[in-house]
């Protein structure tokens, strides 16, 4: 199904045409920054330099520190009267960058989210459950008003009180729900403990932060959904970037709205399709808030093309931040591989917790995991056997080893939004 069919599915020269156009027109548009303006002048670029979209790489690139040094309206290229809302990223470390819309940007970005409930067959009828934070996080009012607009019945439940999220799933007869990957699993493991049926429940959207496939086969499971993997980021409105369709083998990523290009994160050097490396985005109908080649950091590849959905333009599922990815005695290692073998082990449940430290120089990785009381013996032996067999795992896919450490059902941290499970306690890092 298609919100837009003639936009979702262009290709060839008339998308192009269509990018171009756009490129150009943001280009103009980011001459109101003053980031942007001295960029460009130090750069020589003029408007004639853009000709074609490859010419985008003689832009300049835009890094998140560079919104931080903005704060709070250094990027925004219209007078303010003219922005009619803000959002803020959660700045988990310094300022947090802002993010303005004018009535324009908030109309475009309902459609993003029309498009994207629509391809995995939400519609008129459908009961949508947005469990996610509802201020200054863009995936409580992005979604809502996507929502709104494709005619599903809306409740803004928002985070927090589990039971009564459960409560209203059921007495509103629920069929879809958005949140983190994390909350999901929360969600799923209060149902059980409660024996609370979810039995109206047909589609989960999760997103926000990086999830295996291993946790999509069990949130399927266990909420009795089709899991659906849907990215965003606050810098190009929120979520809503890219989605995945009924396939669910990549996400597409609205072509119309956002050029996209790869990069190694290390040289700055453009890489083609199957290599893997950090998205870089031009958003190209942006209007308070246009930006040039924004460095996302996060880690994915492009995908071929062709997808019997009909839409093109794909990204593999983000494996991790460039920023994120911690370097453990020179190996590289997303937090999502550990996820990937824990779910693999019936031993132990899905919640982790992740320390790095630093003992004598030398990086060490301690990973605590909650025991599955359904396959434990309740024998110090088993104990032993278990904690062999998690080290021994994960040893296998990060070729690194670790300690883990065994812990009580239920005594790690739940998460209602993005989950934050590592924490490096190393110098300097
Ligand atoms: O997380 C927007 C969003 C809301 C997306 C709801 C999807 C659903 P920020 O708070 O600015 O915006 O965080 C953006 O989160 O750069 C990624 O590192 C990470 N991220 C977002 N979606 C995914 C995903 C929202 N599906 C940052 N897979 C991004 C992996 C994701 N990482």
């Amino acid at each position: 199904m298609f919100w837009n069919e003639k936009i979702e599915t262009l290709k060839g020269k008339d998308l192009e045409q269509l990018q171009l156009k756009r490129l150009k027109w943001t280009l103009s548009q980011v001459r109101h920054v003053g980031f942007y303006q001295q960029q460009l002048r130090e750069g020589g670029i003029g408007a004639d330099d853009i000709r074609t979209l490859d010419d985008v790489r003689k832009l300049p690139f835009t890094r998140k520190q560079d919104l931080r040094d903005g704060y709070p309206f250094g990027f925004i290229a219209v007078p303010l009267s003219q922005v009619v809302r803000i959002h803020t990223t959660s700045g988990t470390t310094g300022k947090p960058t802002v993010v303005g819309y004018t009535r324009r940007d908030l109309e475009a970005w309902a459609e993003l989210i029309a498009r994207n409930l629509t391809m995995v067959g939400l519609k008129e009828g459908d009961v949508f459950q947005n469990m996610v934070n509802y201020g200054m996080f863009t995936g409580g009012l992005g979604f809502h008003y996507g929502a709104e607009k494709v005619g599903l019945t809306v409740i803004p439940s928002a985070t927090g009180n589990t039971r009564r999220q459960i409560e209203m799933i059921q007495d509103f007869g629920v069929t879809a729900i958005h949140c983190t990957p994390s909350y999901a699993m929360h969600l799923a493991e209060v149902a059980e403990e409660i024996g609370a049926e979810l039995s109206t429940l047909r589609t989960g959207l999760f997103g926000a932060e990086p999830w295996s496939d291993a946790m999509r086969g069990e949130l399927e499971r266990r909420l009795g959904v089709t899991a659906y993997d849907s990215y965003g980021l606050s810098e190009l409105f929120g979520p809503g970037v890219a989605f995945e369709c009924p396939e669910r083998d990549g996400l597409h990523i609205w072509h119309d709205s956002y050029l996209v290009e790869i990069i190694d994160p290390s040289t700055g050097e453009v890489l083609g399709p199957g290599e893997r490396g950090e998205l870089v985005v031009t958003p190209l109908v942006k209007e308070a808030m246009p930006l040039l080649r924004y460095r996302t950091g996060d880690i994915t590849m492009l995908l071929p093309d062709e997808c019997p959905c009909g839409r093109a333009q794909k990204i593999a599922r983000i494996t991790g931040r460039s920023d994120d990815m911690l370097v453990i005695r020179g190996i590289n290692v997303f937090p999502s591989q550990i996820e990937h073998v824990l779910l693999g082990i019936p031993e132990v449940g899905n919640q982790f917790m992740v320390y790095v430290d630093r003992v004598n120089h030398l990086d060490e990785m301690t990973i605590e995991v909650e025991i599955n009381r359904a396959h434990f013996s309740g024998e110090i032996a088993d104990l032993a056997r278990i904690q062999k067999k998690v080290v021994k795992e994960l040893r296998d896919t990060l070729e690194l080893r670790t300690t883990v450490k065994l812990v009580e059902p239920g005594s790690l941290p739940r998460f209602e939004g993005k989950a934050k499970r590592v924490i490096d306690r190393r110098e300097g890092v």
